[in-house]
C-alpha cells in the first residue's frame, strides 16, 4: 500500500524528519510517499498560517502519486475534513492519531507543543475530538517550530523538561507530542521519561495501515461526499470541484 505523509508547511527539511520517522514504522509492504507544500508558510504557528496551508495540502493529495491514505502531519490537523472530502482513502491528521493512541494506552495524557500561541488550537482540538477525558493538559515550551531544525538549539532539554512537568502536575501517564517536527524525538524522551512518548507521525502511518488493510475508506455521503460541483472565481478558481455527477466511488474492499 502507499501512505502519502503531508508536510503542509513549505520547510523540506521539516518532511526529511517526518518521513525517516514514517519510513521507521512502515509495514514491509508499505510505501510512505513523502510531500512538501509548494506553497504556503515555512512554518505552522497560528490559525492564520493554518488557514493559508489548506492550498497547498489540497495540491498534495491531489497530485501524482495518488496513495491509498493520507497523513496530515501538522499538529493542527489543518483541512482535516476538507481533506476528508477530497480524498477518497482514509485521511489521518497527526493530532487526532496521536490523541487516540495515547488514550488506549494511558488513563491521562499531556499534550507538549511548540508556541504558546498555538496552545489553544491544541485544546480546541482536544474538545473536537471528544479527548477532554483523556487530556490532562496542553503545555506550550515557546519553541519556534523552525527552531527544532536547528542543531544547536537547546529544544531537546526544554521539550524534555517540560514533559517532565505534565507527568508530575499533570499526573500524566503519556506524553503526546504537539509537532511534526518532533517526530524525532520519541526513544530520547522515552528513555528519560519512563512514560510513552507518542508522536502523531508513527501513530498515524500505523492507523492508516490498520484501516487500509481493514478496506476501509472515507464515508462518501453526506458531509464527507465529494464538494459540490460549483464555479470558483479569482485566485481558486482552478480549485472548483469538478462535476461528478456520473462517477461512482469504488465499493471495492481493499486485499490484505
Ligand atoms: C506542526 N506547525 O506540526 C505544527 C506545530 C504547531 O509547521 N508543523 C508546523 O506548533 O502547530
Amino acid at each position: 500500500m502507499k501512505i502519502k505523509v503531508i508536510n503542509p508547511n513549505t520547510t523540506e527539511s521539516m518532511t526529511a524528519t517526518i518521513a525517516a520517522a514514517a519510513r521507521a514504522v512502515a509495514a514491509p509492504g508499505t510505501e510512505i510517499i513523502p510531500a512538501t507544500s509548494r506553497c504556503g508558510a515555512v512554518s505552522i504557528e497560528g490559525h492564520y498560517d493554518e488557514a493559508m496551508s489548506i492550498v497547498g495540502l489540497v495540491d498534495a493529495i491531489n497530485e501524482e502519486p495518488a496513495a491509498d491514505a493520507y497523513v496530515i502531519a501538522c499538529f493542527g490537523d489543518p483541512g482535516l475534513l476538507a481533506a476528508r472530502e477530497i480524498a477518497t482513502g482514509p485521511v489521518l491528521g497527526i493530532a487526532e492519531a496521536a490523541m487516540h493512541a495515547a488514550s488506549f494506552i494511558a488513563t491521562g495524557f499531556s499534550i507538549v507543543t511548540t508556541l504558546e500561541r498555538t496552545r489553544v488550537i491544541a485544546e480546541h482540538l482536544v474538545r473536537n475530538y471528544g479527548m477532554e477525558h483523556h487530556c490532562r493538559g496542553v503545555r506550550a515550551t515557546d519553541i519556534p517550530v523552525l527552531e527544532l531544525e536547528n542543531p544547536t538549539s537547546n529544544c531537546r532539554t526544554l521539550i524534555l523538561e517540560e514533559c517532565e512537568r505534565a507527568i508530575v502536575e499533570d499526573k500524566a501517564g503519556a506524553i503526546v507530542l504537539g509537532c511534526a517536527g518532533m517526530a524525532d524525538l520519541n526513544s530520547f524522551l522515552e528513555e528519560k521519561l519512563g512514560v510513552p512518548v507518542i508522536d502523531g507521525v508513527t501513530a498515524a502511518v500505523k492507523f492508516a495501515e490498520a484501516l487500509v488493510s481493514l478496506g476501509l475508506r472515507t464515508a462518501k455521503r453526506g458531509d464527507l461526499a465529494y464538494p459540490l460541483h460549483k464555479p470558483y472565481k479569482g485566485t481558486l478558481s482552478a480549485y472548483a470541484p469538478p462535476d461528478r455527477t456520473n462517477s461512482k466511488t469504488p465499493l471495492s474492499r481493499a486485499r490484505g
